[in-house]
């Protein structure tokens, strides 16, 4: 283990009910993975009404947040973290603006999608909200650390 090979930045992204059912799974796995990001937990599970809740608590006071708790519950979500250097800000590169109608061609949201209420990913928007949801979503023993063969050719 080098001196200088600190825990690299991780960021919590999920494929939301749409995306699953779409069949978008791979799809997504596949930009993070082709851009030189590390998947280091996985797992899918249908959270609860509750949980929903916990995950979306910022946005407790916005109208939407009945529906969009709702929505997160209705079927199968692939839970991820994802580790890399600048994958936290990258991250939302990739996945685009919240807005389907606004984000970019080029991203999963540009590409994949057309209205906000079934924007098919989330990812953490910041360090802190990485940190909690990294720790809402998941226990410290399903996090896997490697190294990864590739990384001596992206680093
Ligand atoms: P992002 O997912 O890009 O971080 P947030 O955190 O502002 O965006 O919103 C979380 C989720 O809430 C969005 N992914 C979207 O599904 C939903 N959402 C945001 N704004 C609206 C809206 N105006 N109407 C319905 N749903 C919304």
């Amino acid at each position: 283990q080098e001196a200088h090979a600190a825990q690299m930045e991780r960021t919590f992204i999920a494929i939301k009910p749409d995306g699953v059912q779409r069949g978008l799974i791979a799809e997504i796995i596949s930009r993070f993975e082709r851009k030189g990001f590390k998947l280091v937990a996985i797992k899918i599970l249908v959270p609860s009404k509750e949980f929903a809740q916990k995950h979306y608590h910022d946005l407790k006071d916005r109208p939407f947040f009945n529906g969009l708790c709702a929505f997160l519950s209705s079927g199968p979500v692939v839970a991820m973290v994802w580790e890399g250097e600048g994958v936290i800000k990258y991250g939302r590169k990739l996945i685009g603006a919240t807005d389907p109608q606004k984000s970019e061609p080029g991203t999963i949201r540009g590409d994949l999608a057309v209205v906000v209420g079934r924007n098919i990913i989330h990812g953490s928007d910041g360090p802190e909200t990485a940190k909690d949801e990294i720790n809402l979503w998941f226990k410290p023993q399903e996090l896997v650390s490697y190294k990864s063969n590739a990384e001596k050719l992206i680093y």
